[in-house]
């Protein structure tokens, strides 16, 4: 099993977009590992985003991350960095699918609404970032069997 790292963004906060996205992982059959309402600061943010920090839009991007509350979560699932990326969309949700959590509910790169680790060592980088070790919890789902052979 595998575990990924995604945050509803201020700006999927402020649109009421939570438990739209909850519920999206929730159904596709994700286990809810961790989660925590908070305003990050900007420093946090900075850290989050480090591999960015050459692009023109980091400090703005993490201004913003750090603007307001973000809800963030910790899923676990078979594949899930790669399936949470595919059900985020594209980091354009202008060349994002219809179906996907970006294409169905937002319009510009700057207000994507999600975030989601990209791999798995960027995941467990993002989860230490976020959560302490005692804030996973370890708990046996009853719907395991019949979501995996
Ligand atoms: P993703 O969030 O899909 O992993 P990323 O890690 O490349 O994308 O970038 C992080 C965030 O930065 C992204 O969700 C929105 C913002 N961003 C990325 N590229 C941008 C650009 N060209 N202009 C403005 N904001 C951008
Ligand atoms: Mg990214």
């Amino acid at each position: 099993m595998e575990r990924t790292f995604v945050a509803v963004k201020p700006d999927g906060v402020q649109r009421g977009l939570c438990g739209e996205i909850m519920k999206r992982f929730e159904q596709r059959g994700f286990r809810l590992v961790a989660a925590k309402f908070q305003q990050a600061s900007e420093e946090h943010m900075q850290k989050h985003y480090l591999d960015l920090k050459d692009k023109p839009f980091y400090q703005g991007l993490c201004k913003y991350m750090s603007s307001g509350p973000v809800f963030a979560m910790v899923w676990e699932g078979r594949s899930i960095v790669k399936l949470g990326r595919m059900m985020l969309g594209e980091t354009n949700p202008a060349d994002s699918k219809p179906g996907s959590i970006r294409g169905d509910l937002c319009i510009d790169i700057g207000r994507n609404i999600i975030h989601g680790s990209d791999t798995l060592e960027n995941a467990k980088t993002e989860i230490g970032l976020w959560f302490k070790a005692e804030e996973l919890v370890d708990y046996k789902p009853c719907s395991q069997a019949f979501l995996y052979e």
